[in-house]
């Protein structure tokens, strides 16, 4: 089960002063429950958000989380989960669960594998078993986790050529529109195989097409005729300078069919989901808030932080003055909260975090990935907030001044 239903979009001001967007303000029901979009979506590859307990996620209001079909399928495998009923009850997660199909995982295995009309086939990265994965499996397994949205086997077009003659190249047209075009006919099997299985959840279509504006309008065309319930678009921010993801961004995103959710694959950094919300995205996901975590970077109101950096080694403050979130502000709710903006005291230190880095301590990456994620969630409900009271634009001007006043 889906449904959409738009809420807002972002009019331009009568007095010409704002042009307005495509940004849309919407609500989408899923069997786990309603979801108020534009949203963010932790990764939790494993079926886990590296870090993070499930009741944290629901203290910083995660709506969504994403699983990977690949990951859960290699381990624990299908059998453990079948077990448990799904991967809700295996994971303790009962609102809605994304997963994507395992296409863009195998593609991520390089040289181990081999792509046919059939499917993918590969060794087991975890103990050297020939697998095969083919858009029937994705079906089959993604029905088993029972994930509220289940995405298309899709072939995400790499930017840089896989094609021995022309490795190293940027994908030419012809490569790209093949493997554009096996990407439809692998769509068209997902929609049969899911409709037989008796799926009652949502699954995607995913627009491919590489760097090229007209087989971005075939693929889409194409996932069209099959009338997907919502549609993602795959294969940006792999790899290709900003300004080619902008441009296909900007080319796909208003095309997108208004009454259906649109879903922007693995992108990006906040000023990425501020562009794909200008341009009619509904849904995000991305590693980049826990993997930035792990690695010690920050993101914050005023501009990302290097909690490594040895001018951190005595400072009181907290990584973001304005955040509320549980590494900043001490509650383990975010709305009871104080941010030391607004005079509380509560929240750890950026010398505290420094020292817990320093010393490979659990808990600093545990803390980063909270405030992290929680910056990701709340940037969307500030956006959300903004485009229920008709100030998207003013809100963005403030974002982009913020950002660039540095921490
Ligand atoms: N396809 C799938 N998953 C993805 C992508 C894709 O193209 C991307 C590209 N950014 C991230 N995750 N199935
Ligand atoms: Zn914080």
């Amino acid at each position: 089960m889906l449904k959409f239903d738009l809420l807002k979009s972002d009019p331009a001001t009568a007095d010409g002063s704002y042009l307005g967007s495509h940004a849309r303000r919407g609500q989408l029901t899923l069997n786990h429950g309603v979801i108020q979009t534009p949203i963010f979506m932790p990764v939790g590859t494993y079926g886990t958000v590296k870090g993070v307990t499930p009741q944290s996620l629901l203290d910083m209001n995660a709506q969504i989380i994403l699983g990977n079909t690949f990951h859960l399928w290699m381990r624990p495998g299908l059998d453990v989960v079948k077990q448990f009923g799904g991967l809700h009850a295996f994971e303790k997660w009962d609102k809605p669960i994304l997963t994507d199909s395992g296409g863009f995982q195998v593609w991520s295995l390089g040289e181990m594998r081999k792509i046919s009309e059939e499917g993918v086939k590969f060794s087991s990265p975890v103990n050297g078993d020939k697998l095969f994965l083919t858009p029937e499996i994705s079906m089959q397994i993604q029905t088993i986790l029972n994930s509220d949205i289940a995405m298309q086997f899709d072939e995400c077009t790499p930017y840089l050529s896989v094609e021995p003659k022309t490795k190293g190249q940027i994908t030419t047209e012809r490569e790209a529109r093949s493997s554009m075009e096996l990407s439809l006919r692998w769509a068209a099997r997902c929609k049969t195989e899911f409709a037989r299985l008796e799926n009652p959840n949502a699954l995607f279509g995913i627009v491919q097409g590489g760097m090229f504006e007209h087989l971005r309008d075939e693929s889409l065309a194409g996932l069209e005729a099959l009338d997907f319930p919502g549609i993602a678009i795959g294969g940006l921010s792999v790899g290709e300078p900003k300004e080619d993801m902008l441009r296909l961004l900007k080319h796909v995103g208003p095309k997108l069919p208004a009454h259906k959710p649109h879903y922007l694959m693995g992108v990006g950094t906040p000023e990425d989901l501020i562009a794909g919300v200008q341009n009619g995205i509904d849904m995000f996901d991305c590693v980049m808030p826990t993997r930035n975590a792990r690695n010690g970077t920050l993101f914050s109101r005023y501009g990302d932080l290097k909690i490594r950096n040895a001018r951190h080694k005595t400072d009181e403050r907290p990584i973001d003055e304005s955040c509320t979130c549980y590494a900043c502000a001490g509650s383990p709710t975010a709305a009871g909260s104080l941010s030391w903006e607004q005079g509380g005291r509560a929240g750890f230190s950026r010398a505290y975090l420094h020292h817990l880095d320093r010393c490979g301590e659990m808990l600093g990456p545990m803390l980063a990935s909270v405030h992290n994620l929680h910056y990701y969630l709340s940037l969307m409900q500030d956006i959300r907030d903004a485009l229920d009271a008709g100030t998207f634009g003013a809100f963005v001007a403030q974002f982009n001044t913020d950002r660039a006043r540095g921490v």
